[in-house]
């Protein structure tokens, strides 16, 4: 997959992209990362990338010309070197689609993304009409620019790419990833300070351990982010234990069930 995000301050990029599994997809080319200046494209004197506001307010609107131009020129490189195939053009603003693990694997089917990191108090609304294809945000909060918000969408895409990860099957307990939380994870020792792993982890039955496990990431879905039931793919039997759960005063503590 090959990623081209365009920002005004590609310094903040550095680190993120050079450390763990990043750096692994990047040196075993199974994804390539290009951070592109938007002052790079600006065509006057001073570079100018942003403007005042038409009908005036506080703030200053990130300017059509040096998005258009970076993303066609971009565009036609891309053209150029692989051929045609659909190509997101994805804007980061705290007015988009509310990003989601679901967003994360049908952004990971591409073959190429362009991501646009907006800034200031805005970008002109003509490059939303008429250049990007998508626009993201990665929650309810405010920014101060979409850097941070497309590293997160980077990172979350890039882990999902075939080969980024040890073993494949690694990504499909994550949290989310089937619709609940992840189950309680123990490592060595057995014994800490009193507190014992779950005995059905050390007994060897593979069954029991996954039925144990799925039973867990219902409960603390249950317990966490209850909304997120409504849409998981529970069987009757699971959904009975939801409704015993949800109707029981208290829930047991999560090392009595199995
Ligand atoms: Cl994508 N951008 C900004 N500026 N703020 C955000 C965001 C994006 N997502 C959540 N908050």
């Amino acid at each position: 997959m090959q990623i081209d995000i365009l920002t005004l301050f590609p310094q903040m990029f550095q680190g993120p992209f050079s450390t763990g599994i990043f750096q692994r997809a990047i040196d075993h080319k199974l994804v390539s990362v290009n951070i592109h200046n938007i002052r790079d494209y600006t065509s006057d004197k001073h570079h100018t990338v942003d403007d005042y506001a038409y009908g005036g307010g506080a703030g200053m609107i990130l300017k059509p010309e040096p998005i258009f131009e970076a993303v066609e020129s971009i565009k036609s490189d891309i053209y150029r070197e692989k051929g045609g195939g659909e190509l997101p053009i994805i804007l980061l603003t705290p007015q988009g689609r509310l990003f989601s693990q679901q967003i994360a694997l049908e952004l990971s089917r591409y073959s190429h993304l362009i991501l646009i990191c907006g800034r200031y108090e805005g970008v002109d609304e003509r490059i939303r009409e008429h250049l990007v294809t998508d626009e993201i945000s990665i929650g309810d909060y405010v920014l101060s620019g979409g850097e941070l918000a497309a590293m997160v969408v980077v990172d979350a895409v890039v882990r999902l790419l075939p080969g980024v990860l040890g073993s494949e099957a690694s990504t499909l307990d994550d949290s989310h990833s089937n619709g609940l939380l992840e189950y309680p994870q123990y490592t060595r020792p057995a014994v800490y300070r009193g507190w014992s792993v779950p005995e059905v982890l050390l007994s060897g039955n593979h069954a029991q351990i996954a039925r144990w496990r799925r039973e867990q990431a219902i409960i603390r879905t249950l317990e966490r982010r209850p909304e997120l039931l409504d849409k998981a793919n529970l069987n009757l039997e699971e959904r009975r234990l939801v409704n015993r759960l949800s109707t029981s005063p208290t829930l047991p503590p999560s090392d009595e069930i199995h």
